[in-house]
């Protein structure tokens, strides 16, 4: 079994992820994870702290001349900009943001303390995480990709750019779709059996976890809702060199709960940045009298980086799921288990 935990605040000393259960035996490339995070970073209408962080992770534990132990690998990333204590209290909840919600929850007189976790600076923890198991699944050959759909209905490359644009110049902010894609998954991931098990579920509830993440679709999705059945499910056809294979994948790799053998595909929406240059009303929760929203440094548009996260949190779900059907403690039973597994089911 696969689990993690991560932990830090947006403006705290860094932020720390826990990666149990990951098998002895993988050789781990800081560079790559690295590289990941740097993913992460980038797009087109990110913030200025993007400028002042070069995220970079630190590896704690798990690791003995690179290649995992068995044990926790604890990655820990430290933040440039580490100002919790001295910046300013927050009084005026922005519309969108945990920041109304999480003061009555916890009893803060502070939004600042609220939105220092609810930040999403807390999943550059969680791309550590899957790159980790990014690594894990390479040796499998599944990959994992991500890609913009569209930025503020804008589809093509320029008309996405004038759309940020716009936003910057207007002091707004934008949301968009984004694609995750995970190639070489073999079938039977995932299970029927229970909720809990179902591979649709597990990365429906892990993408909806990302913050600003409002609908997940697997496949073909909400465009199943207008169509008959017989234009929508995929076929199954046999031949002797390729077994059994589709010529369409609308069920976006996954049937009753089980990875299926074909790409998985993913979609999901981003809102915009709840944080905006030209604030919504809001109220003090001081004097209770209505007030702009608090302004806080923040991006414009981050549907780029949400898409790295993305791949982040599949890459955590299919490496458990893998683990599950597979597993064992060391990387080799692992795979002399798949192999076993794929000589089975090679009809
Ligand atoms: C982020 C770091 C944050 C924000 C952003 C994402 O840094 P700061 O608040 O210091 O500018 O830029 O967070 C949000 C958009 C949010 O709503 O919390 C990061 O590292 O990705």
């Amino acid at each position: 079994m696969l689990r993690y935990l991560t932990a830090g605040e947006s403006h705290g000393k860094g932020l720390v992820a826990i990666l149990e259960g990951l098998p002895a035996g993988i050789k781990i490339s800081l560079e790559f994870i690295n590289r990941e995070l740097k993913r992460r970073q980038m797009g087109f209408g990110r913030g200025r702290r993007m400028e002042i962080e070069k995220d970079k992770a630190g590896i704690l534990s798990g690791l003995k001349n690179s290649t995992t132990l068995g044990s926790p690998v604890a990655l820990l990333i430290q933040n440039k900009d580490f100002s919790i204590d001295k910046l300013q209290r927050v009084i005026c909840p922005r519309p969108g943001h945990a920041d109304l919600a999480g003061l009555l929850k916890y009893g803060f007189s502070d939004i600042r303390s609220v939105l220092e976790r609810a930040s999403a600076r807390s999943t550059a923890a969680t791309v550590g995480i899957g790159a980790l198991c990014k690594i894990f699944l390479r040796g499998f050959k599944i990959e994992i990709t991500s890609r913009v759909i569209s930025i503020g209905g804008a589809v093509s490359h320029k008309a996405k750019i004038e759309k940020i644009t716009l936003a910057i110049n207007k002091k707004d902010t934008l949301g968009g779709i984004f694609e995750v894609k995970a190639t070489g998954v073999p079938v039977g991931l995932g299970s029927y059996v229970q909720p809990d098990r179902k591979l649709n579920a597990r990365l429906a509830q892990s993408i909806i976890a990302i913050p600003g993440i409002k609908a997940v679709e697997i496949g073909l999705g909400f465009g199943y809702a207008d169509k008959f059945g017989s234009f929508v499910h995929d076929a199954i056809y046999y031949s002797k060199d390729k077994g059994y294979y589709r010529e369409t994948n609308n069920a976006g790799g996954i049937e009753g709960g089980i990875s299926n053998g074909a790409e998985i595909v993913l979609r999901a929406c981003m809102k915009p940045i709840s944080t905006l240059m030209k604030p919504l009303d809001s109220v003090n929760i001081l004097s209770k009298k209505a007030a702009k929203a608090a302004v806080e440094r923040s991006d414009i548009c981050a549907v780029e980086s949400a898409g790295v996260v993305a791949e982040s949190a599949v890459a955590y779900v299919l490496a458990d799921a893998f683990l599950d059907k597979f597993g064992g403690d060391n990387l080799a039973d692992i795979k002399l288990a798949y192999k076993s597994y794929l000589k089975r089911i090679k009809l």
